[in-house]
Order: structure tokens, then sequence, then C-alpha cells
């Protein structure tokens, strides 16, 4: 019956186990992992656009062979994504179709634009370390096939942090003018960086059910405090300043007191109206539409092959 269908999945999520891809599992948990998978997935490949923006430009040939390792894991991350999302039963082609109609969202962060080469710096160090602070819990995240994919995830994203946080570190230890240049991207990433986690708690819709199922560990406040904790100290290495003026320790939490977060900035490009939402959805939707004689291709290659064995 349903109801022991629901038990044996609820006792499973209260022992810690996972849940895999053929067992019973509620509609709404299935949609939430949808949900979220599938716009992890289109983070990522709309994450590659800001980035792929200095691959030609990159100083030396060592950065530029270290930024497109970089952005082609971004794409192996989107891959292993869109394939943990399908095993629930949804189909990429439709994943994709609600990237490009606009009806998914994708993270705010990458609607913001890249300027200097600074940028590759802080999004490196920042976003990068933004998205391990939040993903190495998800590696013990209730569904299988997506704990699974967070695992080989984590271990690049962590390459991806060293190797934003070493360029920040030349730049902020070169002539004056490089480290104007660390600072300028350093204030211009950090308050994008803690919108990355999502709304406080008390306005987010969907944590409740999600912390409940263990398919979120931590909260999106708890998990933005445990990144502010450690880049500060990060910040200090580099000789950096915070941006932020009402940022303090408070012996009594264990933890810094930071100024508030712009809200309404954030809501605002989650609507789609920030600097870059446009021209990322654009650059998405162009390369959809210039692979159509590739797609047409494979499916007739396809139905060649399958009519000559039929034959
Ligand atoms: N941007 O109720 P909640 C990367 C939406 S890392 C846009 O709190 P939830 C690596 C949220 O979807 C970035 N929308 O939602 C990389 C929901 O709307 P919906 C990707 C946001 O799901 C680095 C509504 O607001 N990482 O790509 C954002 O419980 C460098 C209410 O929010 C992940 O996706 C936002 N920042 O918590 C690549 C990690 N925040 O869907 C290239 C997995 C919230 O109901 C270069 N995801 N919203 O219409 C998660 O952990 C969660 O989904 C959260 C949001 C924490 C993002």
């Amino acid at each position: 019956t349903q109801y022991s269908f629901q038990q044996h999945f609820d006792d499973k999520i209260d022992s810690d186990n996972t849940i895999e891809a053929k067992d019973w599992m509620p509609d709404d948990y299935r949609k939430t992992l949808i949900r979220q998978i599938s716009q992890h997935a289109h983070s990522e490949i709309v994450g590659m656009l800001p980035e792929g923006n200095w691959i030609s430009r990159a100083p030396t040939l060592r950065r530029k062979a270290v930024l497109m390792a970089k952005v082609q894991d971004e794409a192996g991350h989107g891959l292993y994504l869109y394939s943990a999302a399908e095993t629930l039963g949804i189909s990429r082609d439709e994943m994709y179709n609600q990237l490009h109609t606009g009806k998914a969202k994708y993270s705010s962060i990458f609607n913001y634009p890249t300027l200097t080469w600074a940028d590759m710096g802080a999004v490196g160090w920042l976003v990068d370390g933004a998205a391990i602070m939040n993903q190495v819990p998800l590696c013990r995240t209730s569904y299988g096939p997506y704990a699974r994919a967070m695992v080989r995830v984590c271990k690049e994203e962590s390459f991806h942090q060293r190797q934003g946080f070493e360029i920040m570190l030349t730049l902020a230890k070169g002539t004056d003018i490089q480290r104007k240049m660390a600072q300028d991207a350093f204030n211009r990433w950090w308050w994008p960086s803690l919108m990355m986690f999502g709304p406080p708690d008390a306005e987010s819709p969907n944590t409740a059910n999600s912390v409940r199922w263990r398919i979120k560990r931590l909260t999106n406040d708890e998990l933005r405090q445990k990144f502010v904790d450690v880049t500060v100290e990060q910040a200090k290495v580099l000789g950096l300043d915070m941006p932020d003026k009402d940022l303090k320790w408070n012996e009594e939490r264990g933890h810094y007191d930071f100024g508030a977060i712009n809200w309404p900035e954030f809501y605002n490009v989650v609507k789609g109206n920030g600097p870059c939402n446009k021209q990322r959805l654009e650059a998405r939707r162009s390369a959809w539409e210039k692979g159509q004689w590739v797609r047409d291709a494979a499916t007739a290659y396809a139905g060649k092959r399958a009519a000559r064995k039929a034959a």
C-alpha cells in the first residue's frame, strides 16, 4: 500500500540511507530533486560563459591552459548533473527547454560580468569557494545518484578554488595596479557570492522540506555563515580589505557578524534583470540552434543504421 511505501521511504531517510532511482519516492521529493539538480546543471553550463570570456586573453600560456581545463570541468559537471536528473524521469531535451524558455533558474552569480583578468581570480576564489561550501554537504544528500556525482565535482571544485586563490595571491603581491585590480574584483564579487547561498532561511520556501528529506544537510544561512568565516581568514592572507564595513568578530557567537545583503538586488537578478541575464540566455539559445544540424545528422545516421540492421 501507499502507506508502507511511504514508511519504507521515511525509514530510509531517517537512518541516513540513500534513495536510489528505482525506489519509491513521494512526488514532491522527486519534483524538488528535479528542480534542484537541473538548476544546478544549468548553473554549471551557464557558468562556463563568464570565464570563457577570458580564455583568449589569459596573460600566459600556463594561465590559459589552466583556465581551459577549469571551464571544461564545468561542462563535465553539467553533464553528470543532467544525467543524475534524468534518472528521476525527466529528459534532457525538456530540461534544456526549461532553461531556454526562462522557466528554470540557474545561479544568480553568473549574471554578473567578468571585467578584468582579476575577475578570474575572484570567481575561482569566491564563486568556487561558495560552491564547495554548498556542495561538500551534498556529497551526503539523500538521493544516491546526486550524492555520488557530487564527490568528483567537489574534488574538481577544490582545484578551481585554489587556481583562483593563486591568481589573487599573485595580483595582491604584484604591482600597485595589480593589487588594485584584485581589490576591485573582490569588491564586486563579494556580495553576489553571499547571495549564491539563496534567500535567508526565513524566506526560503524550500528549505524546511529539503532539510527534512536530507536533500539539504545545512540551511542557506548556515552555509553562508561558514563561508564568511573561512573567507575572512583567506582575505587576511591576501592582504586585501573585506568589502564590508560592518564585518566584525562576534566573540559570543564564535562567528563573524556581517553587513546587510541587498536582497532586492538578488530577487531582481533571479527574475531575469541582472546585468548579463539576457546575454547569458542568448548565448545558450544560440548554441542550441547552431547545434541543430549535428542533432539532425546524428538522428539520420542512427535511422540509416537501424534500417540496415533490419534489412
Ligand atoms: N540563484 O527555497 P530556496 C556552480 C531560488 S555553483 C538563483 O532557498 P532551495 C559551480 C531557488 O531556486 C552554483 N536562484 O531554494 C561553478 C528557489 O526558486 P524555485 C549552483 C536562486 O533550492 C562555479 C527560490 O530561489 N549550485 O555552478 C538562488 O532550497 C564557478 C527560493 O530559494 C547549486 O545549484 C540563486 N543563488 O535552495 C560553475 C547547488 N538561490 O526553484 C562555474 C545546489 C535560491 O523554487 C564557475 N542547489 N534561488 O523556483 C542548492 O543547494 C539549492 O538549490 C540553493 C537554493 C541553496 C541554491
